[in-house]
Parts: C-alpha cells; sequence; structure tokens
C-alpha cells in the first residue's frame, strides 16, 4: 500500500506556531505580498528578511516541539517502512522542521524550510539558525565585502516554483492512500495534488473543519490533529 500525506499549518498549531490563516491572511500584521513574494523582498528586503528572523527565532524557543501528530506520523512510516508494506511519502507545506524532529525520514518541504539560507548568487543553500540581514556575509566567503547580504530565506514565496513537483507527482499517482492533514486547499499546487491521485486511492482530509477541496475526498474527519491522527493510524 502507497502512502501519501500532505501536511498544511493545521498540524504545526497545536505545537504553538501560527497557521498561515488564522491571521486572516496577514502574518504579524503585514500583508502576503508584503512578506512572502519576491517583488516584496525586493521592494523592502529589511522587512522581510526581519519578518523571516522573527519566525526562525519564534521556531527555535524550546517551547516549540513535534505535537502528538508528528510522531504518530513518524511511527507509521516506521511502522509501513520496517514491514516493506510500501512506498511512504510525506509532503508538508510547512517550512518548520517539526517533522524532521519527530523522526519523519521521508519528508518533501514543498515550500522550503525555514532553517535554511540560499544565496542568492550561487543558488547554494545552508543550515541557518542565526538571523539574516543585508550585511550577513556569505559563510564560506565571509571576508568578500561584495558577498554580504546575498542570503535568503529557503522558502517557497508566492509566484515561486514549490520543491519537488514531480516526485509528488510521482506519489500521488500511485498512491492507494492520501491523507491531507490541517491544510486549507487554497494554496497551488499543493491543493490539487489530491486530484492526481488515482481513482482507487483512498482520500481523507483530517481539518477543524470543512474546507474548498473537501469535495474530493472520500472522507473528511473535524478534529484536531493531535487526536485525530494517533487514532487514525493506530
Ligand atoms: C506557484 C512558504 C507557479 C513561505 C508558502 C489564483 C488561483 C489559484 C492559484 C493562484 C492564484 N494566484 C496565484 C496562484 C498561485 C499561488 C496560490 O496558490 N495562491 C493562493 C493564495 C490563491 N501559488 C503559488 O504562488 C505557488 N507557486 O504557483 O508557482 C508555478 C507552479 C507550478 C509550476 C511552475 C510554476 C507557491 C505557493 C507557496 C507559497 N509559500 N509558504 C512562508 O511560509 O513564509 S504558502 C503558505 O500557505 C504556507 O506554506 C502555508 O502552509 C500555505 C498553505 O496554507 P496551509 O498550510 O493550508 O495553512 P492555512 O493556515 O491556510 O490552513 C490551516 C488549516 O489547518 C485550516 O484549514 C485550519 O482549519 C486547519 N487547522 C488549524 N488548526 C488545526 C487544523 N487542522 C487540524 N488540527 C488543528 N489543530
Amino acid at each position: 500500500m502507497n502512502v501519501l500525506i500532505l501536511t498544511g499549518a493545521g498540524i504545526s498549531a497545536e505545537s504553538g506556531i501560527p497557521t498561515f490563516r488564522d491571521a486572516n491572511g496577514l502574518w504579524e500584521g503585514h500583508a502576503v505580498e508584503e512578506v512572502a513574494t519576491p517583488q516584496g523582498f525586493a521592494r523592502n528586503p529589511e522587512l522581510v528578511q526581519e519578518f523571516y528572523n522573527q519566525r526562525r527565532r519564534a521556531l527555535l524557543n524550546p517551547e516549540i516541539q513535534p505535537n502528538a501528530a508528528h510522531v504518530a506520523l513518524a511511527d507509521f512510516e516506521r511502522e509501513h517502512v520496517e514491514k516493506a508494506r510500501g512506498n511512504f511519502l510525506l509532503v508538508t507545506q510547512n517550512i518548520d522542521n517539526l517533522h524532521q524532529r519527530a523522526g519523519s525520514q521521508n519528508v518533501l518541504p514543498m515550500h522550503g524550510q525555514l532553517l535554511q539560507a540560499r544565496c542568492t548568487y550561487t543558488e547554494e543553500v545552508f543550515d541557518w539558525t542565526e538571523d539574516l540581514g543585508n550585511d550577513t556575509p556569505h559563510p564560506e566567503d565571509p571576508d568578500n565585502d561584495r558577498m554580504r547580504g546575498c542570503l535568503r530565506p529557503n522558502v517557497v514565496w508566492f509566484g515561486e516554483m514549490p520543491i519537488g513537483l514531480n516526485r509528488i507527482e510521482q506519489a500521488a499517482t500511485s498512491a492507494d492512500l492520501f491523507i491531507a492533514i490541517g491544510t486549507s486547499g487554497v494554496v497551488y499546487p499543493a491543493a490539487g495534488i489530491v486530484a492526481q491521485t488515482p481513482p482507487h486511492c483512498r482520500r481523507i482530509e483530517v481539518n477543524l473543519d470543512d474546507t474548498p477541496a473537501s469535495s474530493a475526498f472520500d472522507e473528511t474527519i473535524h478534529g484536531s490533529a493531535s487526536v485525530e491522527i494517533p487514532k487514525l493510524l493506530d
């Protein structure tokens, strides 16, 4: 049985990370276009860097821990793989690292990762936990003033190509079980993955409420992920 999981901000909500929608499309008081687009970054790099610096610092707070939903997914994956029951892929829209910290191995962060930085000249990606700014030196060329400030958050902004779309399509078209957890089904191409699954695939949506994508699912479980996912995967 090939399993494909898609998670969104709702799975991290109970770990203390605010969702994208709860803020009514505003993040920390900013419109999305201001802080999550290449145009916003070009217009005001300091604002965008600080927006991600705040979220990176918050994510590194020791109080932010994976919750029971993250752990249940990691446990399920481990047994599924150990018992060679089929393929397993966890696609997340989240840029936090809670799935990885819970022990999930086959994680595809399609919108990038908050704890990574990318060089805008060389496209090199670095693990990153510090603040980023226009005076941040290049980690491999710290004395080169021309390279200062070349790093951006390694996240996918609106209008940018998400990561791993071919791998996601392969997993979706061969899925026997697809579970979407804590995503509002608004952001594409993530919200279109369910439509790529084959007719025989069992499609389950776990969310507090119905979403615009609910009609594409065989079953919608209303409840919080930390309660419903351990029950569903037990
Ligand atoms: C692209 C990284 C071209 C940055 C993010 C018009 C129509 C359709 C599409 C478009 C359009 N205009 C433009 C587009 C495309 C656009 C898009 O979809 N816009 C939307 C807003 C209309 N998409 C893009 O630009 C994408 N790129 O299309 O490039 C392309 C495509 C293919 C090939 C070549 C080129 C890039 C999108 C990625 C943007 N980056 N994040 C950052 O995080 O700072 S997206 C951002 O929204 C977050 O990653 C977030 O995860 C994501 C989606 O939100 P959700 O995860 O679903 O979270 P949300 O808050 O919305 O919902 C939470 C849900 O959880 C709710 O339903 C709630 O009920 C539930 N919940 C809450 N608590 C719990 C819970 N459920 C269970 N338990 C709980 N406790």
